[in-house]
């Protein structure tokens, strides 16, 4: 990397007439573009046509876009010759103009690191604490944030969760703390980062690891590689899962800093140094003096039960939470208070109505087989709704698993016969209908209707896809809610009653 842009390390450094080429017109390209334009460099977006209404605000701001197809070189990007490239998160590795990058020697940043560069903005910077894992991010983030903000802290949840962590270091009013959630993508393009300045974050977090995103990392391994750079330099508590060995590894692998301590969770009874479960009794095991013969009260499960948190994997979601929160000093009655308050997102296990006994369920967050195998754990007799773009990944284990507790099932989606090949070799037994819809609206009443048929009562129909949406709808809360709205449809006028059958009821 030039001397130049080692030099990059501060709001306050001289960007001015910087060449910087951005690929991508999401709300990273965005949040990118606007920064560097703010800071005086000469910006080139490059975005394929046709890209939404924030292509009429890049001139506004004071940067150039071209757009066109971005599978061939642009000649725009040759004559801009830019000193740096920002990349949008969703561009493969292999993408032709990130090829292009590294035959001509240009460095590519991720947003997350030029966030990291520019991040005393506003004076102080905030501390960062970084959630990862392949499910249970966002939720994690949530609660993070939320038991930070009762202790009187000003906190941005932002990253992956939708705001880009470049926005929040804009915000004029400054923050005590980020919670920042990282996907596999922007933690491979922050562990490609090679300037003097490396994130090093306050406490960091990562959850879990399953089959996600095997098309865009070409690996597992190369997944897992990507989760595992969130640990790297954490100064104060690396948060990992004792049930997920995975996770253990690579924080054994990872760079911390001196004095960063490992901090285990699970549903289990803790060890020292760990956050776990003893008698109904949610408790930190790890930030007290006497951690060898005692442990602090944080909640109860009966507490979060009442708070609609008491299912199994948002437990474990509330055990991470609570050890990062810990970690920066927030006391155990401000994070139980925190949770006492805390309301789920829709579309995360979210119960839509009960008609003659049947529950109906949307997890259209699950999109992959590991956020549907922890939904389709909690109940048990569903019929489930599956199917979508599967990403690469196969569901055959997931379907032998459940194949027990499963009534019927749904498929939808753009990869149907991939699921139907699953069923046939794990699960012959299990009675099958397709929905072959070619426009949006029609696939949830067509997949309602058919569930209904095979649902009997003391079933859930759960919609918890294991796939991701884009196939068929622009993301999961469009599938989510025109799911709600075909149950709600179908039984129009008629009073909801009491649902039987929750998870823990
Ligand atoms: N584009 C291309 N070619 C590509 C990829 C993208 O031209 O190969 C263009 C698109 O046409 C568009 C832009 O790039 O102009 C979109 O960029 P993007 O796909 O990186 O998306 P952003 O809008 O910038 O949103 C990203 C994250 N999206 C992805 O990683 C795919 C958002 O996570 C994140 O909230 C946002 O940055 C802020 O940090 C979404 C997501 O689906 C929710 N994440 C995946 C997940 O959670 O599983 C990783």
């Amino acid at each position: 990397m030039s001397d130049r842009l080692n030099s990059l390390t501060s709001w306050h450094a001289n960007w001015k007439g910087l060449r910087v080429a951005v690929l991508g017109l999401g709300v990273t390209g965005f949040a990118a573009a606007d920064t560097l334009a703010e800071l005086g460099a000469d910006v080139l977006v490059l975005a394929p046509e046709g890209d939404n209404e924030r292509a009429g605000l890049v001139g506004v701001i004071g940067a150039r876009l071209v757009q066109t197809d971005l599978s061939q070189v642009p000649v725009d990007l040759d004559e801009h010759h830019p000193e740096v490239l920002i990349v949008s998160p969703g561009f493969h590795p292999d993408h032709p103009l990130l090829e292009w990058a590294a035959r001509n020697q240009v460095t590519v940043w991720g947003d997350i690191e030029l966030a990291w560069r520019v991040r005393d903005k506003t004076g102080t910077p905030a501390e960062w604490i970084l959630v990862t894992g392949t499910n249970g991010k966002t939720t994690t983030v949530q609660l993070a944030a939320a038991m930070l903000a009762e202790a009187g802290l000003r906190v941005a949840p932002c990253g992956n969760i939708g705001v880009p962590v470049l926005d929040a270091v804009r915000d004029p009013q400054g923050f005590d703390v980020f919670v920042v959630e990282l996907s596999s993508y922007q933690l491979h393009y922050l562990g490609a980062q090679a300037g003097p300045d490396f994130v090093t974050p306050f406490s960091s977090a990562c959850l879990n690891i399953a089959l996600d995103h095997i098309d865009w990392h070409g690996s597992f391994d190369a997944y897992v590689a990507a989760k595992g750079q969130v640990y790297d330099r954490t100064r104060v508590a690396c948060v990992y899962n004792k049930s997920d060995s995975r996770t253990e590894a690579l924080l054994r692998d990872a760079d911390v800093e001196e004095g960063a301590r490992a901090i285990g969770f699970d549903l289990g009874v803790p060890g020292p140094s760990d956050f776990g479960i003893v008698d109904g009794i949610v408790v930190d095991r790890a930030f007290l003096e006497e951690r060898s013969t005692s442990a602090l009260e944080v909640t109860t499960v009966a507490d979060l039960d009442a708070a609609g948190l008491a299912a199994p994997h948002i437990v474990a979601n509330v055990l991470a939470a609570s050890a990062l929160a810990r970690s920066y000093g927030v006391t155990p009655a401000q994070v139980r208070s925190a949770l006492n308050k805390f309301r789920l997102d829709a579309h995360r296990i979210q119960p839509v109505l009960t008609r003659n006994n049947i529950s109906w369920i949307n997890d259209s967050k699950a999109t992959n087989p590991h956020a549907a195998n922890a939904s389709l754990g909690a109940y048990p007799s569903v019929v489930w709704i599956l199917g979508g773009l599967l990403k690469g990944v196969d569901v055959g284990d997931l379907v032998a698993r459940h194949s027990d507790r499963l009534r019927g099932a749904v498929i939808i989606g753009k990869d149907r016969s991939a699921i139907l090949g699953a069923f046939e070799r794990h699960a012959p037994h299990v009675p099958l209908a397709e929905v072959d819809a070619d426009h949006t609206e029609d696939v949830m009443p067509q997949a309602v209707d058919l569930a209904s048929r095979l649902a009997v009562a003391g079933d859930v129909v759960l919609l918890a896809p294991a796939a991701a949406s884009m196939d068929q709808f622009t993301d999961y809360a469009e599938r989510g809610r025109l799911f709600s709205n075909a149950v709600r449809e179908r039984w129009e006028g008629e009073a909801d009653e009491r649902p039987t059958n929750q998870p823990f009821a």
